[in-house]
């Protein structure tokens, strides 16, 4: 039998360049080696505020995302996790055995915190919610960004927690690895190098996201910041910005940053800058048809009602053996 995978993403925006390099990419791939399973995270969005119309287009646009990219729904369980009701269940269970430090600890929790008004319960206990995604089913590896290394060791030291607080010396809960983006890339926004690229970023120029129309993406990347020095090297220290840049082309491209760094030696950022943005442009093309498709079709509704009944399977029988285990049920 083929072990699990599980991710999943938040229907928070649409998916930028820095989801896709960074974790969606990855999905396909996977999906042949394992038995993977991909949520549209929506009760995950809504720890921070959402229009309530966006969220449900950001939803379906999502999972129809994940389909265009080249997730097969033949292989793969393609869901909406708020179709799955083990999840919000779970997160109970989850959070009854978590610290408030240790979730006042997550550097995702004190970044969104910072840029909120007024901070909802929700976004402190979000981990508990990941948690239970995982767990709910015994998945073996997690593909995620390397920012979400914090929350997967969260995961990690909760499963040992409750194996040996109720597992009476058996493994109830499979204990998860993450799988990172080899060379560890986390593409940063491309208006300030110093924060990652996020879809729900206030400034669309920071970021591009997959269905950006190809002008939109040229405006972008001429418009990136880069600095006055003026060459194409990898610097992370002093060239912070077109280190990024590089890492975006040399991950859409499969190339090597320094076969790169070569290719534009002596010719300033006008060059680089127009055959990124053409690069991405050729990314994002064949995924942007293949999403009109569906969008437009009948098939979208058909693949999550699919998936959310086989999720439902697996994530109902988890959580009545993790219920048992705590006598609740
Ligand atoms: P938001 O911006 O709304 O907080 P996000 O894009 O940061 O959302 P998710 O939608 O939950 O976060 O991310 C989905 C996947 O993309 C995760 O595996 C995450 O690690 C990865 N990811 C997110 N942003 C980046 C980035 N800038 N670089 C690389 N990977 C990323
Ligand atoms: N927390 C993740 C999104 C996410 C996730 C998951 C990823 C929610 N549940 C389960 C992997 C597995 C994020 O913010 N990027």
């Amino acid at each position: 039998m083929k072990q699990r995978i599980f991710s999943g993403v938040q229907p928070s925006g649409t998916p930028t360049i820095g989801n896709y390099i960074g974790a969606m990419k990855g999905f396909v791939d996977l999906q042949d080696k394992y038995e993977a399973i991909y949520c549209v995270v929506n009760q995950h969005a809504i720890t921070v505020p959402q229009n309530p119309k966006e969220l449900k287009h950001n939803t379906k646009s999502l999972a129809a995302l994940y389909i265009a990219m080249g997730i097969d729904p033949d292989k793969s369980i393609i869901f909406v996790q708020s179709d799955v009701p083990a999840h919000a269940q779970a997160a109970w269970l989850i959070q009854c055995n978590l610290g408030i430090g240790e979730l006042e600890r997550m550097t995702q929790y004190k970044d969104k915190a910072a840029k909120q008004e007024s901070i909802s319960a929700g976004l402190l206990t979000y981990p508990a919610l990941m948690v239970g995604d995982i767990v709910l089913y015994d998945a073996a590896y997690v593909p995620v960004g390397d920012d979400q290394k914090q929350h997967i060791e969260l995961t990690r030291d909760f499963v040992d927690r409750f194996n040996y607080r109720f597992g009476q010396g058996k493994d109830l809960l499979v204990k998860p690895e993450g799988i990172y983006p080899k060379n560890g890339t986390r593409v940063m926004s491309l208006q300030d190098p110093t924060r990652k690229m996020s879809k729900s970023d206030d400034n669309v120029r920071s970021f591009i996201s997959l269905l950006d129309p190809p002008k939109t993406i040229i405006k972008k990347i001429k418009s990136a910041v880069t600095d006055s020095i003026g060459e194409v090297h990898y610097d992370v220290e002093k060239q912070s910005a077109v280190s990024n840049l590089l890492e975006i082309y040399a991950s859409l491209s499969q190339r090597s940053i320094d076969s790169i760094v070569e290719e534009y030696q002596g010719q300033g950022y006008g060059a680089f800058k127009n055959d990124l943005a053409e690069l991405t442009v050729e990314t994002v093309a064949p995924i942007q048809e293949r999403y009109e498709k569906l969008m437009a079709g009948n098939d979208l509704q058909d693949i999550v009602t699919d998936g959310a009944t086989k999720a439902n399977k697996i994530a109902s029988e988890t959580l009545a053996r993790m219920e048992s285990a705590m006598g609740i049920h």
